[in-house]
């Protein structure tokens, strides 16, 4: 039975492994959303691989599967959300974090149910938002070799080029911003208006400027994880990677228009909750 102590407004989570014996100890509710959309394939193994001993609940939200996503996650026993029509993945997870929250979570994992992210490597990635240091944590396919596990070429190049433009206008220093496993602290999701970002992928990309907005770039943070890449992990192809691309270079050029004072974005100067 955990020990719990009163949350203060920011707290410091301590990671269970690195509390000093003689600290009280403040276990971290750790919630992991998956979006999913024709998971059914994937999301068994996908699940075996959580490390079950620090989650507080797994949700589940179907965005109208074709196939038995929603079947296989009630044998599972989580928690499942079914949207009544699709919405898209960032329309998803926008339910995901709503329910995270409403859980009671202090941190929320996003892990794609396709079985394409190493989820054995969620301890090392809220580490450091439990430890109070860090708010925004990705697992980064591009601090290993993501080529080894079978990423296309021509996404490869995509990715790379993308995550260049984004690191010169953002002033930062990430190895990719278009991983499918983040860590978010509570923190960030009530304080970042992800609710006013697209139904569709570039959702992310939204995200992390509206981040860099509110001035908390250095409170993100990445780790290496080791990704797989076969038929039921990728149904991106490429007409919809061009369309993703082009989302993300606008996300980007609002984004300086926004910093330079040019022209004001709704989107990035918003906060759910003052600081
Ligand atoms: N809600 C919703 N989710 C979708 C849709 N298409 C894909 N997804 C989800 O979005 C996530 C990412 O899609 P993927 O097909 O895995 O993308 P990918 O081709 O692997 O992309 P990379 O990882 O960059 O190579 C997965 O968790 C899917 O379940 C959709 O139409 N609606
Ligand atoms: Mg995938």
């Amino acid at each position: 039975m955990p020990m719990t102590v009163p949350l203060p407004d920011r707290p410091a989570l301590l990671y269970p492994s690195t509390v000093p014996t003689t600290e009280p100890t403040v276990t971290p509710r750790l919630v992991i959303v998956m979006p999913a959309y024709n998971a059914a394939r994937t999301l068994e193994r996908t699940y075996a691989d959580i490390p079950h001993d620090l989650v507080h609940r797994i949700i589940l939200v179907d965005d109208v599967s074709r196939d038995q996503t929603v079947e296989i996650a009630h044998q599972l026993g989580l928690d499942v959300i079914i949207h009544s029509q699709n919405r898209g993945y960032g329309g998803n997870q926008k339910t995901c974090y709503d329910a995270a929250l409403a859980a009671g979570a202090d941190i929320v994992v996003m892990l794609h149910p396709d079985y394409q992210y190493d989820a054995t490597r969620i301890p090392a990635l809220i580490a450091p938002i439990a430890d109070g240091s860090h708010d925004l944590m990705l697992g980064s396919r591009f601090l290993g070799d993501p080529r080894a596990g079978g990423m296309p070429i021509w996404k490869f190049v995509s990715n790379r080029s993308l995550t260049t433009v984004e690191n010169f206008a953002f002033g930062l220093h990430l190895s990719e911003y278009h991983t499918g496993l983040r860590a978010y602290s509570r923190h960030l999701l009530e304080t970042i208006p992800f609710q006013l970002n697209s139904d569709d992928f570039v959702f992310d990309q939204e995200l992390i400027a509206q981040v860099v907005a509110a001035g908390m770039a250095p409170r993100i943070g990445e780790i290496g994880v080791p990704t797989r890449y076969f038929d039921e992990a990728s149904s991106v192809g490429f007409r919809r990677s061009v369309v993703y691309g082009l989302s993300t270079l606008r996300v980007v050029a609002r984004y300086l228009l926004h910093r330079l004072r040019v022209r004001r974005s709704p989107k990035l100067a918003a906060r759910r909750r003052p600081d």
